[in-house]
């Protein structure tokens, strides 16, 4: 009975410490019927998950934003179509964007662990309105 409770607390601690791989839509209509975004356009993940970037509808692309990230990450990219997978490896705040949508508001964040990097962008000044709205939603979930 003993080994048996131990095998189990065994395989509970391992499930969690195992790295997960999340998922991220690229449409042209989101579940909340938002115009060209990110499904979900926010997600709170552990160092060492990897988000796998999903083209579900055509047209978008996803790359990382410069300035918009923790020092010591190299700027990735996925061209138009492009399905990719990421690995977040340093704590802090990524953020993403859709270049041919990012006029329409396509930007999003990844928060790895502890976000040191809070202070740092949000002196970032988003261009256009509709992207400043939804970056605002969006930093207001970063805690
Ligand atoms: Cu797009």
């Amino acid at each position: 009975m003993k080994f048996l409770i131990a095998l189990v607390a065994l395989s509970i601690m391992t499930f969690n410490i195992e790295a997960k791989e999340y998922q991220v839509l690229m449409k042209n209509v989101t579940s909340d019927g938002i115009k060209m975004g990110f499904e979900p356009d926010f997600l709170k993940i552990n160092k060492g998950d990897t988000v796998k970037f999903i083209p579900v509808d055509k047209g978008h692309s996803v790359e990382s934003y410069k300035g918009g990230v923790p020092k010591g990450v190299k700027d990735w990219k996925a061209g138009v179509n492009k399905e990719i997978i990421v690995k977040f490896d340093i704590e802090g705040v990524h953020m993403v964007k859709c270049v041919p949508h990012f006029g329409m508001g396509m930007i999003g964040a990844i928060q790895v662990g502890t976000p040191s990097n809070l202070g740092e962008i949000k002196k970032i000044k988003i261009g256009p309105k509709v992207t400043g709205l939804r970056w605002e939603k969006i930093l207001a979930q970063i805690k």
